[in-house]
């Protein structure tokens, strides 16, 4: 059940784009950070630092048409599976050119035209959705594959039983990959988890289970890759379960009385940015000049966000009585429509 992925053979383009992601998700973070601080970001925002890997590795095998369903930590997310950077940035400002035109804010983060279904601020409401989209791609006759993207905290609700049953007993093309970061909110995985495994679930569904490193980038890929492959083939679902640390409070704000400082400790130690890049170091193909632009290519397009998002207008009050049903999408999609 635990996976035994992590390639020996170095493939350094992927692991060189997954660098690039996970920097890409890191330096965006630390940025929205600065300005929730600095309190010019509404509302709540939770951050996934620390946890690139499982993002990154997670969307690299998935192509532009499959579909994820995420969490109310879903910005890297979003940014790994292709969406736009102005986009999250200025929906995170409240602004009319947010990828929800300021309507859905960080916890509500959705972008159909990257297939990604959205975040959501209610927990393991992402999981059914999966198994929507995925039965929609197989009516459809496509091959398109779903990832559910889930907390440890979330696999305790119902739905996610729900969700991985439904898959399980239709051969739904769902990929289910909870991202366990040892914490719901202030709850210890160990304290409110039976069987001290999410993956090990998937054995009452009959489908299958792995338990990763999703500290390492390229095993979070693989396992997946074999996770979309099999799905895409008609194989069914997978319960892949990604093991990694949040450095983060679960809110920005949150002062964590209920853990130790040395978990974040031991969480840069684990840092997957710096694994990745040691790998590459120990290959001998790491670029100090490669690895500069990248960073700078970052920071450019951080600050080209920002001041997007910081030059755009507020939404038009009567904003709010349009996208409530499903009939205003469609009447915008019209040629000559609104
Ligand atoms: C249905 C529901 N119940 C409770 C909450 C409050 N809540 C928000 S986040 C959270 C914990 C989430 O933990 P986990 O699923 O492990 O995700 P993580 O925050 O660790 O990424 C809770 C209980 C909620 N948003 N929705």
């Amino acid at each position: 059940m635990t996976a035994p992925l992590t390639p020996d053979v170095l493939d350094v383009p992927l692991a060189s784009a997954l660098y690039r992601t996970m920097l890409r998700i890191r330096r965006v973070e630390e940025r929205i950070r600065d300005l929730y601080a600095a309190g010019r970001l509404p509302g709540f925002i939770h951050l996934s630092i620390g946890q690139e890997a499982v993002a990154a590795g997670a969307c690299a095998p998935l192509r532009r048409d499959d579909t994820v369903t995420s969490t109310h930590r879903g910005h890297g997310h979003y940014l790994a599976k292709g969406g736009s950077l102005r986009g999250l940035v200025a929906e995170l400002y409240g602004k009319a050119t947010g990828c929800c035109r300021g309507k859905g804010g960080s916890m509500h983060i959705a972008d159909v035209a990257a297939g990604y279904l959205g975040a959501n601020g209610v927990l393991t409401a992402g999981l059914p959705l999966a198994c929507g989209a995925a039965l929609s791609a197989r009516m459809r006759g496509t091959d398109q594959v779903c990832l559910a993207f889930f907390g440890d905290g979330a696999a305790n609700r119902g739905p996610f039983h729900e969700a991985v049953n439904l898959a399980a007993a239709w051969a739904l093309p769902v990929v289910f990959l909870c991202e366990n970061n040892g914490w719901a909110s202030s709850t210890a995985f160990a304290a409110a988890t039976a069987g001290g495994s999410i993956a090990g679930r998937a054995a009452g569904y009959g489908i299958v289970g792995l338990s990763l490193d999703g500290n390492e980038a390229l095993t979070v890929h693989a396992a997946v890759a074999a996770a979309v492959a099999r799905a895409r083939a008609g194989g069914g679902p997978s319960l892949l379960e990604a093991r990694t640390i949040r450095w983060q409070g679960h809110f920005e704000g949150d002062p964590q009385v209920y853990r130790e400082k040395t978990e974040v400790l031991d969480g840069r130690r684990a840092d997957p940015l710096g694994r990745l890049a040691e790998r590459l170091r120990t290959a001998s193909t790491w670029d100090e000049r490669w690895a500069k632009e990248v960073e700078e290519t970052i920071l450019a397009e951080i600050d080209d966000a920002v001041a997007f998002a910081e030059a755009s207008p507020d939404p038009e009050p009567a904003a709010a009585f349009t996208d409530l049903f499903v009939r205003d999408v469609e009447d915008r999609r019209r040629p000559g429509g609104p």
